[in-house]
């Protein structure tokens, strides 16, 4: 969670037709360019270098940049996003990431995986089984992390929840963030796990970036509880982004 460099990208005027779970009303381009400013600017005041890569109308969900490629300090690797209409997120975001890292690898057909599905903790990279990563896709990853020097780890992410880090974030070297029905499943043993309040699920999705915790401003509860637990917590309007089922950690490939 100690950055110092950022990757966003713009969203697109298409960002109304974002892939959603559940159609809970199309997202604004305006309120989500509102989200998206604030989202940079808070990573900025973090202390972050952010680098804001132009909108791509063709992809809808392009501004989640975190799914089709990992970024560490050691090297990329490019994704195989497993949804058809974000598949090409990859190609657009490549030559970006080659000309930021000298090591680019990428993950071989015929398995997908998302960046949203894997959780990076300073022992381990957790990848989670999905609608959008598959266990091939999962194999070859834990190749690749090994030859950037990563162990990786393969957990299961709950029925109907969209990606693994929907339900929870890193808030320090040994303490996660988590709803109940993923702790539930023991994926966290050993570490300190707080749980989001019931009502709060969509609150899990924080992002720890160097001394703060960006939290959704819809969920006082979650913030409350991070601030009396001595965390630096700083409220981020979620709301449009959460109807196209994203949050915190979507929005940035960070290193
Ligand atoms: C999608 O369904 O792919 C987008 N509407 C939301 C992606 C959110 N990304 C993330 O959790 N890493």
């Amino acid at each position: 969670y100690s950055f110092d460099n950022a990757i966003v990208r713009l969203p697109p005027v298409s960002v109304t037709q974002g892939l959603r779970a559940e159609d809970r009303g199309a997202p604004t381009h305006e309120g989500v360019g509102t989200e998206h400013r604030l989202y940079v600017e808070a990573l900025q005041a973090a202390g972050v270098a952010v680098e804001v890569l132009p909108a791509l109308e063709a992809f809808p969900d392009s501004l989640f940049v975190e799914d089709p490629a990992l970024v560490f300090p050691e090297g990329a690797i490019l994704l195989r996003p497993g949804a058809q209409s974000r598949f090409g997120e990859t190609a657009a975001i490549e030559q970006v990431l080659r000309r930021r890292f000298d090591k680019v690898l990428s993950l071989p057909a015929p398995g997908f995986a998302d960046g949203g599905d894997v959780l990076v903790t300073p022992d381990k990279v957790m990848i989670g089984l999905s609608d959008r990563t598959t266990q091939e896709g999962a194999d070859a990853l834990i190749a690749l992390l090994a030859e950037l020097g990563r162990k990786g780890v393969i957990v299961t992410t709950p029925p109907g929840v969209l990606h693994f880090k929907s339900d929870c974030s890193l808030l320090d070297a040994s303490t996660m963030l988590a709803t109940a029905r993923l702790a539930a499943s023991g994926v966290f043993d050993g570490l300190r796990v707080l749980l989001v309040p019931e009502g709060e699920e969509a609150a899990a999705n924080a992002l720890r970036v160097n001394e703060r915790v960006f939290v959704g401003a819809d969920y006082p509860r979650t913030a409350a509880m991070l601030e009396a637990e001595g965390y630096s917590v700083v409220r981020l309007p979620t709301g449009e982004i959460a109807k196209i089922d994203a949050g915190l950690s979507c929005m940035s490939l960070r290193w």
